[in-house]
């Protein structure tokens, strides 16, 4: 049987590390696209020739043409711009929000039957928008947030208790932004509720709520210290393990950014939520039941991110 074809739209830091990742698992072969001319071809060579050290059996190419990516099971796009030291996020969306469209309509073109899994940020309001773009089925489209937003929280939480980062699960709803609603109800160290734990003395309420504001700034605590760019180690790796589940069939069960229609009160709507990531996409949207705080916790979020897509539709009137 022929190897599954990756193709990664945009090929910077995320770009080049997912490149790799997927080289290492031996998860298909793959294609680097970007409009920065030698980038994804430099990137590719590298990669390849380290293949015959790093054990693998995979092709890598660049490219700046779309057909390049034809056929792709999965496309993993990044493309776009990242946040420097003071930006938000949100900062973001003008400029990818143009991206978006190009890669919608090349995606739609040339790999029409590919899961796409978005990356670029104001993330929630991007996946949205490459959907409509791209015009694929809103089960084959969706966003990684959430895989890495509850991979920060499970870090901090294993230093704190001293555990391994194996064992500890956790929960990260919402949108992914200042308003994200990690859930500490949901998450546990080997099945044990993180209140609870409190309550064992494991650690305090104090402790508890500072790592969970940490896990809400994680990704702008990297930025501050890079200054040159976001991160991208974890966010690759996020991105790879639900392309996994997706190519190897696993039904992962997986916090991500997937379109909602009907389950928390919402009427076809992306945002963070639990997911079964299977050979079918998004397979199924877990819908679990909030307290009152964390259902205004996610409400928040979710007006957070309703607020960006109507920004989106005020600047292309195609999606309005
Ligand atoms: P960076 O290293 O700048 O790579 C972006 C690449 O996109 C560059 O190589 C550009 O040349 C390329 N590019 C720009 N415009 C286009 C286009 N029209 N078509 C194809 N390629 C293009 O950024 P990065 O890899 O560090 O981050 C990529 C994106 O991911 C940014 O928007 C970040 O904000 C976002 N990000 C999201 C998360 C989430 O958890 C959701 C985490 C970290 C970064």
């Amino acid at each position: 049987m022929a190897r599954p074809r990756i193709a990664l739209i945009g090929a910077g830091q995320i770009g080049g590390t997912l490149a790799h990742l997927a080289a290492l698992k031996e998860l298909g072969d793959v294609v680097l696209f970007d409009i920065a001319e030698g980038t994804p071809e430099g990137k590719a060579l590298d990669i390849a020739s380290s293949g015959p050290s790093g054990k693998f059996d995979a092709t890598m190419s660049g490219t700046q043409d779309y057909a390049d990516i034809a056929g792709a099971d999965v496309c993993i796009v990044t493309a776009g711009v990242a946040r420097k030291p003071g930006m938000s996020r949100d900062d973001l969306l003008g400029i990818n929000l143009k991206v978006m469209k190009s890669v919608g309509e090349g995606i739609a073109k040339h790999a029409p039957d590919a899961f796409v899994i978005c990356i670029t940020n104001p993330l929630d309001a991007m996946v949205w928008a490459l959907r409509e773009f791209s015009g694929l089925p809103h089960n084959k489209v969706c966003g990684m947030a959430g895989v890495l937003d509850s991979a920060r929280f499970r870090h901090f939480l294993a230093t704190e208790f001293n555990v391994s980062m194996k064992d500890v699960t956790a929960f990260v709803l919402g949108g992914h932004g200042d308003t994200m609603v990690p859930l500490v109800r949901y998450s546990t160290v080997a099945g044990i509720p993180l209140p609870d734990l409190v309550k064992m003395g494991w650690t305090t309420q104090d402790k508890l709520d500072a790592i969970v504001q940490r896990t809400r700034d994680g990704g702008a605590e990297i930025v501050g210290l890079l200054k040159t760019g976001s991160a991208f180690y974890a966010p690759a790796t996020s991105a790879i393990e639900m392309a996994e589940s997706y190519l190897k069939d696993q039904k992962r069960v997986l916090p991500c950014a997937a379109y909602v229609d009907g389950a928390y009160g919402l009427n076809g709507f992306y945002v963070g939520v639990p997911t079964v990531i299977g050979a079918g996409g998004i397979e199924r949207v877990v819908e679990i039941s909030m307290n009152k705080d964390e259902q205004t916790m996610f409400d928040n979020s979710v007006n957070a991110v309703k607020g960006l897509v109507e920004a989106c539709k005020g600047i292309d009137e195609s999606l309005a």
